[in-house]
């Protein structure tokens, strides 16, 4: 992962780039997080009162936020959108009950006129859980082949082992390369 990051890094030295990771809550969000900036696994506890967390490191702008707030607060996030180059989607591959509502507010983003240039980045994690939905299942869901207009990738990953966050970072240092 740190060869990595340095990689990344590279690549994000001269400007500013931002990232914004969402999610549902509980989804690993800020799990994934910590496996970037600090290589260890950190124990994580849902925001209270705030459903948004920034962190800038090394000129890369981390904008994270749970989703599946309430419609009115949403409204809010919006003022989020401005400059962001990726959105890294995390999805609880073991939350067959609430793929819907990850499915609804992707749709919404993708709409959203601020996020037209962005890709997207669809992390598929705790894939070491047994029985959880494979990417495979999980970009069917989510009814990723209609997406045209925004570049898209799904990866499988396990942010508890930072498996699988390697390629999923590759995809977004690719994409910024072929600019
Ligand atoms: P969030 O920031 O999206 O709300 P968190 O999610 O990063 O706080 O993670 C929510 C819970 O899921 C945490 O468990 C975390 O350890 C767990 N988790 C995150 N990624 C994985 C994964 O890849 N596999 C498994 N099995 N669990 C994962 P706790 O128990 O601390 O609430
Ligand atoms: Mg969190």
């Amino acid at each position: 992962m740190g060869l990595l990051f340095s990689r990344l890094w590279s690549y994000f030295t001269h400007e500013e780039h931002k990232l914004v990771i969402i999610g549902l809550d509980n989804a690993g969000k800020t799990t994934i997080l910590y496996q970037f900036l600090m290589e260890e696994v950190v124990h994580t506890s849902p925001t209270l009162g705030s459903n948004v967390e920034e962190v800038v490191w090394k000129n890369i702008h981390f904008v994270m936020w749970d989703i599946g707030g309430q419609e009115s607060i949403r409204q809010g996030w919006q003022t989020y959108y401005a400059n962001t180059e990726f959105i890294i989607l995390v999805v609880d591959s073991t939350d067959r009950e609430r793929i819907g509502i990850s499915k609804e507010e992707l749709w919404k983003m993708l709409a959203h006129e601020d996020l037209r240039k962005a890709g997207v980045l669809i992390y598929a994690n705790k894939q070491d859980v047994k029985d959880c939905m494979t990417a495979a299942q999980i970009s069917k869901e989510l009814n990723l082949t209609a997406i045209k207009k925004h570049k898209w990738q799904i990866q499988a990953c396990c942010a508890l082992t930072g498996e699988g966050l390697y390629q999923g970072l590759e995809w977004i240092v690719s994409q910024l390369k072929s600019r």
